[in-house]
């Protein structure tokens, strides 16, 4: 059936598909438990600020996560805007293992992981609020959809004026960061030849409060149909949701598309449909059934983790349409 493979978003998805690769292969694991434990490494990582813990704010100053995994149509689960817990990926897999539902949103996500016996923790780090403040003292007061009272409300203190050099710094950091992207997103084969797919993100940093991208959306952020193939998206999430970017590619996969034509179509939809601003990115992975793969981006700088029993290393996009 093929040698096990695992492919994830930008550079830190080589440490997710560390932490994924030994249930890839394990004799009871298999592509489903290497794609949660991806996500799950990147999640922890307070390094990693957009994921999980440690992941920017929204403009109210609130971390808010969301998660999919999918195996098939008929297979998957999803949260978003979930606020008070590490692991989203996890609430999703019991999303889709325990419940009759694809989404849960918010507070009814929350209490669904507490029913079952996952720990709260709180998602909002030093540097992520640094990072926050810096932001709110620069552009907040100018942001879209952010009305003032949600910052007049928001729960931290404006920072010191001792501190404003440092929070300087922090601003320039996030904004390059923004700028790299990486949230989780990642494809695995098995030995066995089963395809799964999972994504995890905080999001946009600073985003209007009640903000939900492509990412916990099947068909936006990730789709799998074992039949037809697997793709995850990263960047924009407007902009793969205005094409269902994941779901585009895997139907076009099913019509006889390579994967690297598959991948390319959908960033070729998306610079159709849009009016793009300079630093709009969007990246993509797409993976057949028998374990071709391909990816594609918008703007040169996304690159794709892989991982075989015998690669450990960073591809450039096959496609990279503007330059
Ligand atoms: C979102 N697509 O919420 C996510 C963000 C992301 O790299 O992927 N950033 O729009």
């Amino acid at each position: 059936m093929g040698e096990p493979l695992m492919l994830a978003t930008w550079t830190t998805g080589q440490a997710a598909n560390a932490a994924g690769w030994p249930h890839l292969v394990a004799p009871d694991g298999g592509a489903i438990d290497a794609v949660e434990h991806a996500c799950r490494n990147a999640e922890a990582d307070p390094q990693n600020m957009t994921v999980g813990y440690g992941g920017r704010p929204d403009a109210a100053g609130e971390v808010t996560l969301d998660a999919s995994i999918m195996v098939s149509p008929a297979r998957c689960g999803s949260v978003c805007f979930v606020r008070r817990f590490m692991h989203p990926v996890s609430i999703a897999r019991l999303v889709m293992d325990r419940s009759p539902h694809v989404l849960l949103a918010g507070d009814g996500a929350e209490r669904f992981a507490l029913a079952h016996g996952l720990e709260p923790a709180d998602l909002l780090t030093n540097a992520a609020r640094q990072a926050w403040q810096a932001w709110l003292a620069t552009r907040g007061a100018a942001a879209v959809g952010t009305p003032q009272a949600n910052i007049e409300e928001a729960p931290a203190a404006a920072a010191p004026a001792a501190e404003a050099a440092h929070v300087v710094e922090a601003a320039e950091a996030a904004e390059a960061a923004e700028a790299d992207h990486d949230t989780i997103g990642v494809l695995a084969r098995d030995a066995g030849g089963r395809l799964a797919g999972a994504c995890s993100t905080s999001g946009m940093a600073f985003n209007a409060p009640g903000r939900v991208g492509d990412s916990p959306i099947i068909g936006h952020g990730l789709y799998v149909d074992p039949d037809r193939g697997a793709a995850v998206a990263t960047g924009h999430g407007e902009l793969v949701m205005g094409v269902c970017g994941t779901f585009l590619a895997v139907e076009r996969m099913g019509q006889g598309a390579s994967p690297a034509e598959a991948a390319a179509e959908v960033v070729r939809r998306i610079a159709d449909a849009y009016d793009l601003a300079e630093n709009d990115q969007v990246g993509i992975i797409t993976l057949a059934p028998d374990g071709a793969w391909s990816s594609a981006a918008l703007r040169r700088g996304f690159r794709v983790a892989v991982r075989t029993p015998d690669r450990d290393e960073l591809a450039e996009p096959h496609t990279v349409l503007l330059t």
